[in-house]
């Protein structure tokens, strides 16, 4: 099973600010931890981050015919874009949705979910535990 990990704008600032919801663990713990877990589970993986639109689009399209599927953090872009979605439902791999922060209990602009319209699970609330989760949840998917 092949993995992209797919995080968008400003994920690569975890740390530096607002540990209070989203931690003070870094961009470069989150990629030590999921390689870690896709070494313990047998996951073969890539991980991408951009803060442009396109690259998100960018780097699903690569994902045709290259991966399994898809676990993908669109941070803001999850609340106002309909190519990351269209970019999602055109390559058609399994893909869940991640959030570290609970998005549930944050402010009425983050309650609309473009990305998760195309994804088959979400995960949010559960820190970088929930970027494990939905690996789980594909490679138990087949
Ligand atoms: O909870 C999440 O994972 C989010 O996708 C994070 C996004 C936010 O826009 C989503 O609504 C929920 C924000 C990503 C990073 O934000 C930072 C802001 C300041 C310092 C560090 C990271």
């Amino acid at each position: 099973m092949k993995l992209l990990f797919l995080n968008g704008p400003n994920l690569n600032m975890l740390g530096i600010r607002e540990p209070d919801i989203y931690g003070r663990k870094t961009y470069a713990d989150l990629e030590a931890f999921i390689g870690d877990f896709c070494r313990e589970l047998g996951i073969e993986y890539e991980i991408r981050q951009s803060n442009y639109e396109g690259g998100l689009v960018d780097a699903i399209q690569a994902a045709y015919g290259k991966m399994d599927g898809i676990v993908i953090n669109p941070a803001a872009y999850t609340h106002t874009s309909v190519a990351v979605l269209d970019a999602l439902k055109a390559v058609a791999l399994p893909a869940v949705e991640v959030h570290i922060s609970a998005v549930s209990e944050r402010e009425d602009f983050r309650q609309i979910s473009y990305a998760g319209m195309a994804c088959v699970k979400t995960y949010a609330g559960y820190g970088f535990d929930g970027y494990r989760m939905a690996a789980e949840y594909l490679l138990e998917r087949g």
